[in-house]
């Protein structure tokens, strides 16, 4: 088996590069380990940069999007009883983000690859990258039975060029020799425990909390589905958490002033799980024809909502600097790929361990670290450039 471009993982990443190398004439084959209804119900991100949703529509990805995403156009900040909305577009010149789950645009991306698109099988998987700094390089991989074990021989994809779009826990990664990679990683005290329930959301724009219990966050899928986290330690068990326990939980972290009437509405929980919180980055981003993107290559907390908008810029960056070469025969930003990706990358390492330690208390949190976060909030609640600053990070930043 051979294809031009071997696309390891059907995340995000990797089934939008294969759709953006499918409209620009370019055949790919994606490999990806899990079934269908897995990876079409794994619940993850929700917010969708302007400049993501643009890309999803100039890729023929926009229909549902465009029916069913809710555009917003602000957040509030809700920290010592205090509520401060950040306006985006009044700040940013007019951008704004959707509120469009990350279940949803893989749906939409699965169904154009099967419709229109090459080969995309799945419960397959890449067991290796070899040969990467050779004109050849393959991915070796497995086909799985029905009950998960491996059935089929092992089997090569020969490629003209691999990307890795394999996610945090993927193999292609493992490819890069570690005397040439270098690693940045942070890892964090605690996690979210995340809900979803079928109420409507009791805001119209997402609400970020400081609280001295710790950080809570309301978001949304839907105008009748809640989206809800909570900081707990990193190790809890979701199990240990009864719905009544986070709900009173929630109510207590989004707490305004007396005289203010907001209140939470509770509804039945349909899904409770832990995430870890992590900031990682793998530079380089390249090694010889084998090229990382999205969650292979870096994870940011989600604190600022940038990771599916970096796994999105990773691709687009990709497949322009792919089509380029391939039609004039100028390598210059393929070979750029890596520093192209890795400044945007950085930025968004940044806002979100900005956001991240702005919003959450650490264990052993002093009193003085208490004053310096309120001191950050009530920075962005009165000054315009403060407030500016974080709304154009948090719609996103430039594609190259
Ligand atoms: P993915 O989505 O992890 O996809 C990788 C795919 O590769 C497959 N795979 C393999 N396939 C074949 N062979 C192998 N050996 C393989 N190993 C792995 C996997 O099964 C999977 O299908 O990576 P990708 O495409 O880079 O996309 C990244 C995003 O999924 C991720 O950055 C975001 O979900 C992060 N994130 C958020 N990002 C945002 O932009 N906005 C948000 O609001 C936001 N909220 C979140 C988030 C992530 C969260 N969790 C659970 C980590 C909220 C949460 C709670
Ligand atoms: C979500 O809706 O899942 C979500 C929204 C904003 C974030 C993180 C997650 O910062």
């Amino acid at each position: 088996m051979h294809t031009t471009v071997g696309i390891i993982g059907a995340g995000p990443a990797g089934l939008l590069l294969a759709r953006l190398l499918h409209n620009a004439g370019v055949d790919s084959v994606v490999l990806e380990s899990r079934d269908r209804p897995y990876v079409e119900q794994r619940q993850r991100a929700g917010i969708l940069e302007q400049g993501t949703a643009d890309v999803l529509r100039a890729a023929g990805a926009g229909a549902r999007l465009d029916r069913e995403g809710l555009r917003h156009d602000g957040i509030e900040l809700r920290f010592d009883r205090h509520r401060h909305r950040i306006d985006f577009p009044g700040l940013t010149g007019g951008r704004t983000v959707t509120v469009y789950a990350q279940t949803e645009v893989v749906k939409d991306l699965v169904e154009l690859q099967l419709t229109e698109g090459g080969p995309l099988l799945f419960e397959t998987e890449a067991l290796a990258v070899e040969d990467a700094t050779t004109d050849r390089p393959k991915v070796r991989f497995v086909q799985r039975g029905a009950q998960g074990g491996a059935s089929g021989r092992e089997s090569v994809l020969t490629c003209d060029y691999v990307v890795g779009c394999d996610g945090f826990w993927g193999v292609s990664r493992k490819a890069v020799p570690t005397r040439v990679s270098r690693v940045f990683e942070r890892t964090y005290p605690f996690g979210w425990l995340g809900i979803l329930a079928d109420v409507p959301p009791s805001h119209d724009e997402l609400v970020y909390a400081r609280h001295e219990r710790g950080f809570a966050l309301l978001s949304m899928r839907s105008p009748v589905v809640s989206r809800l986290y909570l900081q707990v330690p990193a190790d809890t068990d979701a199990d240990a958490w009864s719905d009544e326990a986070v709900w009173d939980e929630l109510e207590r972290r989004f707490e305004t002033a007396p005289d203010d009437d907001w209140v939470l509405h509770r509804g039945p929980v349909t899904a409770k799980s832990v995430t870890p919180m992590r900031s990682y980055v793998h530079e380089p981003m390249r090694h010889g024809r084998l090229f990382l993107a999205g969650d292979a290559a870096h994870i940011v907390p989600p604190t600022g909502a940038k990771g599916l908008n970096l796994a999105v810029g990773d691709v687009v960056t990709f497949a322009r600097a792919f089509t380029h070469f391939q039609s004039t025969g100028d390598p210059a930003l393929l070979d750029a790929y890596s520093e192209t990706c890795l400044r945007r990358v950085w930025q968004a390492e940044r806002f979100s361990y900005a956001m991240t330690t702005m919003l959450h208390r650490p264990p052993g949190a002093t009193p003085f670290d208490d004053r310096i976060q309120l001191a950050l909030l009530r920075r962005i609640a009165t000054s315009r450039a403060a407030e500016q600053d974080l709304a154009e990070c948090y719609t996103g930043f430039p594609f190259e």
